[in-house]
């Protein structure tokens, strides 16, 4: 550990007693999950590398810009528009409350039968472990389900926060408070920041989300490919790495990641045989270190090749249309695209339903593993009718839900092995 990552979390007013073992913890669990695996993209080093400096480089990076008077702003939705926050100089960090290390943190204040993402990001605040919750100006919660909305409540009474209005439906009046709340999240963000959006910075963000978008969506289509040339796990650490990084650099290192496969693909070198099992994982976000259920799939020989999830397809997968360089022209289209993220918490929401079936078929996948935190309703009432849906469409479905702790590790291990054995039956 390098004294002056000791000093910049003694600046941040970091717990360093609980935050070493934060660390500690983590460490073993990625040499588990991660480098135990054989076979990895060379171009997977940079994301061991970010991983093992978890709290240190970007931390220092995001410091760096405070410093300069620049403004860092934390998000825990892929609904928040981050290219705001670029255009005005900012830089957004979404956070990863994906760790069981903060939920008994979190229990201390809210109700148990919470689900484990709020309770890990609330834990996060309440137990000073988290230097990128320290070291934002700004949280930016949003409405999307109940549980948070209440969280954000508590959570401004320890860290200034500010709550986007989602709306529930996707009706033009919908739209249009949507609209609304973009604008006033530019508004908010001009204040914080000091700095005015104007249409050529916002344009220059625009594109710069979008570029990591399409290399995201790169690193996806390679996933499509037999035998697949990454694990599951690889991707989803890519994936997962793109909510803090650098957006430039992450692109650099997404497309050199993919440059690396398209070797690959041609010389048809894979990850697993070409007949093992293809499973898509679609349901609540994976945030770090949440790698837990592609664990386990990969565990017993198949390979994740697809998430329909917010560490996943919803979060690149549609691109802000460019506009013309007019500000009014940007915030709608940035409106638009993000009202058409298929989250659970619209009703209805059978955009969903078609996103899995269809990502199913691109991804010929052998079945799919609905992933529900527990005491997310939203999520688990939608697996009602994904099962319905996905049956009608032939598709092999296992639902879950967990919660990040190892307790019900031995249980998941025997449905996904039993569901896998149905598969290749
Ligand atoms: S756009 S999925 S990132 S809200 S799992 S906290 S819904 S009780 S995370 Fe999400 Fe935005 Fe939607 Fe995506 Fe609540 Fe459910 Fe917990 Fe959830």
């Amino acid at each position: 550990m390098a004294n002056d990552n000791v000093q910049m979390w003694t600046e941040l007013n970091i717990d360093l007693k609980s935050h070493d073992m934060l660390l500690g913890a983590l460490g073993p669990i990625f040499q588990e999950v991660y480098l135990s695996q054989k076979n990895r993209p060379a171009g997977m080093g940079f994301y061991d590398f970010v991983v093992g400096d978890i709290h240190g480089i970007r931390v220092k990076e995001l410091r760096e810009h405070a410093k300069n008077g620049g403004k860092v702003v934390a998000t825990y939705c892929v609904l928040v528009p981050e290219e705001l926050v670029w255009a005005a100089d900012g830089i957004p960090v979404g956070l990863c409350a994906g760790t069981q290390f903060s939920v008994p943190m979190a229990e201390a204040v809210l109700p148990r039968n919470t689900c484990a993402l709020i309770k890990s990001s609330f834990g996060f605040k309440l137990g000073r472990v988290c230097p990128y919750v320290q070291a934002s100006h700004l949280i930016v919660g949003e409405t999307t389900c109940d549980g948070k909305k209440k969280m954000f409540e508590i959570l401004n009474q320890y860290q200034p926060v500010y709550v986007m209005e989602v709306p529930n439906k996707k009706t033009e009046r919908s739209r249009q408070l949507w609209h609304g709340e973009v604008l006033a999240f530019k508004d908010v963000i001009e204040k914080l920041t000091g700095n005015k959006i104007t249409a050529e910075k916002l344009g220059q963000a625009i594109d710069l989300v979008n570029q990591r978008r399409l290399a995201l969506q790169r690193l996806y289509n390679l996933r499509k490919v037999r035998p697949v040339p990454i694990s599951g796990k690889d991707a989803l650490l890519a994936t997962q790495v793109s909510f803090y990084d650098d957006a430039k650099r992450d692109t650099q290192m997404l497309t050199a990641l993919c440059d690396e496969l398209d070797k690959r693909v041609a010389a048809g070198q894979g990850v697993a045989p070409a007949n093992a099992p293809r499973i898509l994982i679609s349901g609540s976000p994976m945030a770090i270190p949440n790698w837990k259920l592609h664990h386990i799939v990969e565990t017993f020989g198949a390979v994740v090749v697809c998430e329909e999830s917010c560490t996943g397809t919803r979060f690149f997968s549609d691109l802000v249309k460019p506009t013309k360089k007019n500000l009014d022209e940007q915030l709608k289209a940035i409106a638009d695209r993000y009202m058409n993220i298929h989250c659970a918490c619209f009703t209805p929401n059978d955009e969903r339903l078609d996103d899995v079936v269809r990502l199913a078929k691109e991804y010929q996948v052998d079945g799919v593993i609905h992933y529900n935190l527990q005491f997310c309703h939203t999520y688990a009432n939608e697996a009602v009718n994904m099962e319905k849906r996905l049956e009608k469409e032939g598709i092999p479905l296992l639902r879950i839900e967990t919660d990040y702790s190892d307790e019900d590790a031995g249980q998941l291990r025997t449905r996904i092995e039993a569901f896998l054995e149905m598969i290749r039956h």
